[in-house]
């Protein structure tokens, strides 16, 4: 698709810059391929929730952001999982996150329209990554229990990770690698959503500083000893944390409902 004439020239004093940026950041990955038509719908979705938050990280999301850290610094083979929106928005923070804490950068997309995968690992690749599985050849391997072609994986990653961060995931891929018996990691800004429900560390924050959040929580939890980062990534209930997500934004919702 042929990018159009750049329209609009976004002054840092707009009192909304960082959201149009960000927009701007998905309208450019549709223009390169690297996001979808759906993609465009998955992030609207995830602004008008980032409303309820506050356009902030909670604490809630800086301790889930800790223990997801912490799970993939204690993982023998963690993998990042890497949609088209998410290197959109985060390549640098993905990449340096896989650095930081030793995970390998798989590209696994809903819609695996020809040219996608390789438009992704390109973003990735100018973000610095050295490898980038699951393209082309490298989807060498399926998860059975899907139909649709998040089935394919790499056979050096998603397939034989023992954890799997999948931010702006959809919910049957969770599923299948939580019966898979893997460990799975999301960013997601619905604390409803089946990702996050299933998921075993959810963290409800905007992918924009949630990445960011992780890699400062793992650059602080390298080099502690092991069995402290084990219990910081055992002691963490994502239940309780989707329910302190929802009780946070049900407050919010009700101070707000006094100042209109
Ligand atoms: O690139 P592909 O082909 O793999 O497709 C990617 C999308 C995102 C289109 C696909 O995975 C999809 O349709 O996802 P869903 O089912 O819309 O789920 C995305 C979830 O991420 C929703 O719960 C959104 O609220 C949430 N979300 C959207 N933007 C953000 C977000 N969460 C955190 N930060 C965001 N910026």
């Amino acid at each position: 698709m042929k990018k159009p004439e750049s329209i609009i020239d976004i002054p840092r004093s707009h009192p909304r810059y960082e959201s149009l940026m960000s927009r701007e950041k998905i309208v450019e990955g549709l223009h390169s391929r690297v996001v979808t038509e759906s993609g465009l719908i998955a992030h609207g979705r995830g602004e008008s929730l980032d409303y309820f938050l506050g356009e902030a990280s909670a604490p809630f999301s800086r301790a889930a952001a800790r223990a997801a850290a912490a799970r993939l610094l204690v993982s023998q083979h963690p993998v990042l999982s890497v949609n088209g929106n998410a290197a959109a928005l985060v390549p640098e923070a993905l990449v340096e996150l896989a650095e930081v804490t030793g995970a390998v950068l798989e590209v696994n997309l809903f819609y695996r329209t020809p040219g996608r995968e390789e438009a992704v690992e390109a973003a990735l690749r100018r973000a610095g990554a050295k490898t980038v599985l699951g393209v082309g050849k490298d989807g060498n391997a399926t998860i059975d229990e899907l139909q649709h072609s998040r089935r394919i994986v790499s056979a050096q990653g998603i397939l034989v990770a023992d954890t799997v961060f999948v931010p702006l995931e959809d919910g049957d891929r969770t599923e299948a690698l939580v019966r898979l018996g893997k460990t799975v990691l999301t960013v997601d800004l619905n604390p409803l959503s089946r990702t996050a429900r299933q998921a075993h560390v959810t963290v409800v924050d905007n992918i924009l500083r949630a990445l960011p959040l992780m890699v400062e929580e793992a650059k602080a939890l390298k080099g502690r000893p092991e069995a402290e980062i084990r219990q910081i990534a055992d002691a963490w209930d994502n239940h309780a944390g989707l329910a302190e997500a929802l009780r946070f934004m049900a407050a919010r919702l009700t101070d707000l409902s006094r100042e209109v």
